[in-house]
């Protein structure tokens, strides 16, 4: 179990918690790595608004001061999003955080770590990360893939993000257990593009079929989480063959500034918002926000049933 030292619920989770409320967890590193200032606050608030909506409670959780934190308030989504010493926290470096008592936004590895300690059950991102394109030479792959294989959460998110070898990261999911679930989809989504030709485990079109689904898999003790795929709607997606392009000038450009480890993911997403002139952060704000939508209504049902 975590230190309770260490960590600060906030009071509306800590009873949802005992009364065994829905609660949705979120991850911060999308909003002080991810997306700019001031469209991060929007979407860590609209995030927290969409999940309340469904009529589940959101719980963002991130570090402050060397406090891990269950559910922010305005100041600290603030810090968070204006605050250029917050550091990017995963596993690796979560307890460094802890004792240099550092402001951390968690990625999904740290935030699905916590949450699933809490025992909180759903969790919403955009795109997870994944196997980095050219993994054969740098083995750059994400953590969040090894968390997802030791936690028990049910994760909803809209892929992993473009800028990752897809086909890889499908394969690694694969491997490591981890059910590549669609919610009306028959592949899986590219993040940024609405599918790519990588067809998922199983397409559940009705919510109470999914539920119940996700409700064998809880009582099989399966120690591993499930990715829930809820693609970019169509309207809002961008052409895979634009991004393409995008993603080959920014990795180029990350190559020639010895951009690496964690600095290259939020290096690639900046680089392509600006290339895109900022296409791909609106379809990032609208992905974001779509996925705490269904998880908060999963969640809710998930309850209920
Ligand atoms: N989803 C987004 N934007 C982001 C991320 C996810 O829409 O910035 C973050 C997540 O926190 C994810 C991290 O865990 O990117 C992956 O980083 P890395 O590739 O360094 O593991
Ligand atoms: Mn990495």
């Amino acid at each position: 179990m975590l230190d309770n030292s260490y960590l600060e619920i906030n009071k509306e989770i800590k009873l949802g918690l005992m009364k065994n409320k829905p609660i949705v967890a979120l991850e911060s590193t999308l909003i002080s790595h991810g997306l700019p200032y001031p469209e991060n606050i929007n979407v860590a608030k609209l995030s927290i608004d969409a999940v309340r909506k469904n009529g589940s409670i959101p719980a963002t959780i991130a570090i402050i001061k060397g406090k891990i934190k269950i559910g922010l308030d305005d100041k600290e989504i603030n810090i968070l999003g204006q605050n250029n010493n917050v550091h990017k926290v995963s596993r690796h470096n979560l307890s460094i955080a802890i004792s240099n008592k550092h402001h951390g936004a968690t990625t999904v590895a740290s935030s699905i770590y916590i949450a699933s300690q809490l025992g909180i059950k759903f969790f919403a991102t955009g795109g997870i990360g994944g196997v980095h394109l050219g993994s054969e030479k740098t083995f750059d792959v994400s953590a969040d893939l090894s968390e997802l294989s030791r936690t028990k959460m049910f994760v909803v998110c809209s892929g992993a993000k473009s800028i990752l070898d897809l086909d890889k990261t499908y394969e690694k999911l694969e491997t490591l257990g981890i059910s590549r679930i669609g919610f009306k989809t028959n592949y899986m989504p590219g993040f940024w593009y609405y599918q790519t030709d990588k067809k998922v485990d199983f397409n559940f079109t009705k919510i109470n079929n999914l539920v119940n689904f996700l409700k064998i898999h809880e009582s099989l003790n399966q120690h591993s989480s499930v990715l829930l795929f809820n693609p970019i709607p169509k309207n809002k997606a961008i052409e895979k063959k634009n991004i393409d392009k995008w993603i080959n000038d920014s990795i180029k450009k990350a190559k020639n500034n010895s951009i690496e480890g964690k600095e290259l993911t939020p290096f690639l997403i900046k680089e392509i918002n600006s290339l895109s002139k900022n296409k791909t952060l609106k379809a990032n704000m609208e992905l974001i926000i779509n996925n705490a939508l269904l998880a908060g209504k999963l969640a809710k049902n998930y309850n209920s049933n």
